[in-house]
């Protein structure tokens, strides 16, 4: 594959780190006004990372006047090609905008929920824990999380919740699956390809066709757009089609400002991607 020869040569030469470097982080003609209305404003998590208007998700549900929640639609469709996965970007929620995000989750029929950072890194909070203990029950104003599984992989990279999250003004319920990452500290990258191919693939079989997948991380920026890159490019890989990781990340950012925060986390996705490539190919080799 032409696009891997290209992909190698990149890593090697550090050319594709120089590529990466060039690009724009945000948008310079997208506007992100809604994030800063005064109603809005304490509701980032940090001050420096806000959803452009275009893309944002517009809450309908929640009736205390503001529709708004710090999250982007991120469509990585890719035309001509059996490539259709759908995310919403957000951050990890705040202690005063779970009911949003719950409401968010159950608007856009997602069913699955992708976290990729701890409650408390270094000290300092990361993400507020929106969800129940196991077999608990959390009580928000209109709608009622319980977690009926818990199971933390062999690894102990990795845990896996499922949800059941009930409506209680309409009276419905939805299960939905939590995976999260444990082992990935922010503006870092994962220990191993290996173990990140192994989630990206866990992530792809429990995706449901047609529904977006909620990814978070703290900022919902750097590790949130490691993930959607290299599931992006395993669906492409699958699809037979050339994967331009540069190319990625511009329709990410697009979309989402910011998405991969740094130079490391680019070459880390980039060699995971080539390591997925080399895998199909031995997989092939051996059948
Ligand atoms: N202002 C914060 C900082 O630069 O540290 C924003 C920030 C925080 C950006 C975390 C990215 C972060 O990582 P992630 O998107 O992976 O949570
Ligand atoms: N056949 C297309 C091309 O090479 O242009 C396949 C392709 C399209 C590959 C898009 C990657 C693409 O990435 P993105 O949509 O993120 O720009």
């Amino acid at each position: 594959q032409q696009s891997m020869l290209l992909l190698a040569d990149g890593l090697a030469s550090g050319a594709l780190i120089a590529q990466y470097e060039t690009l724009f982080r945000k948008h310079p003609d997208l506007t992100s006004n809604e994030s800063l209305k005064a109603d809005n404003v304490n509701k980032n998590r940090y001050r420096d990372i806000l959803p452009y208007d275009t893309t944002r998700v517009v809450l309908k549900t929640v009736d205390n006047g503001s529709d708004y929640i710090n999250a982007n639609f991120i469509d990585m469709s890719i035309s001509n090609t059996d490539v259709t996965n759908r995310y919403i970007a957000t951050q990890g929620p705040l202690s005063t905008t779970v009911e949003e995000f719950w409401s968010m989750v159950l608007q856009e029929d997602s069913n699955l929920i992708v976290m990729l950072t701890t409650l408390i890194e270094k000290g300092r909070s990361k993400c507020h824990k929106y969800w129940p203990d196991l077999d608990g029950i959390l009580t928000l104003k209109d709608i009622i999380v319980k977690c009926v599984k818990e199971e933390i992989d062999q690894s102990e990279s990795f845990v896996f919740r499922d949800f059941v999250v009930v409506d209680v003004k309409d009276n419905v319920s939805k299960e939905i699956k939590h995976m999260q990452y444990v082992a990935w500290p922010d503006h870092g990258v994962p220990d191993s390809p290996v173990e990140f191919l192994a989630f990206t693939e866990r992530v792809r079989a429990n995706r449901a066709e047609g529904s977006p997948v909620v990814v978070h991380c703290s900022a919902g920026i750097g590790r949130t757009g490691v993930m959607v890159l290299m599931e992006t490019a395993l669906c492409l890989m699958e699809a037979g089609e050339p994967v331009y990781p540069l190319e990625i990340v511009k329709t990410m950012r697009e979309q989402r400002a910011m998405m991969i925060q740094n130079a490391s986390q680019y070459r880390f996705v980039c060699e995971s991607v080539f390591a997925a490539y080399e895998d199909k190919v031995n997989e092939k080799a051996e059948s």
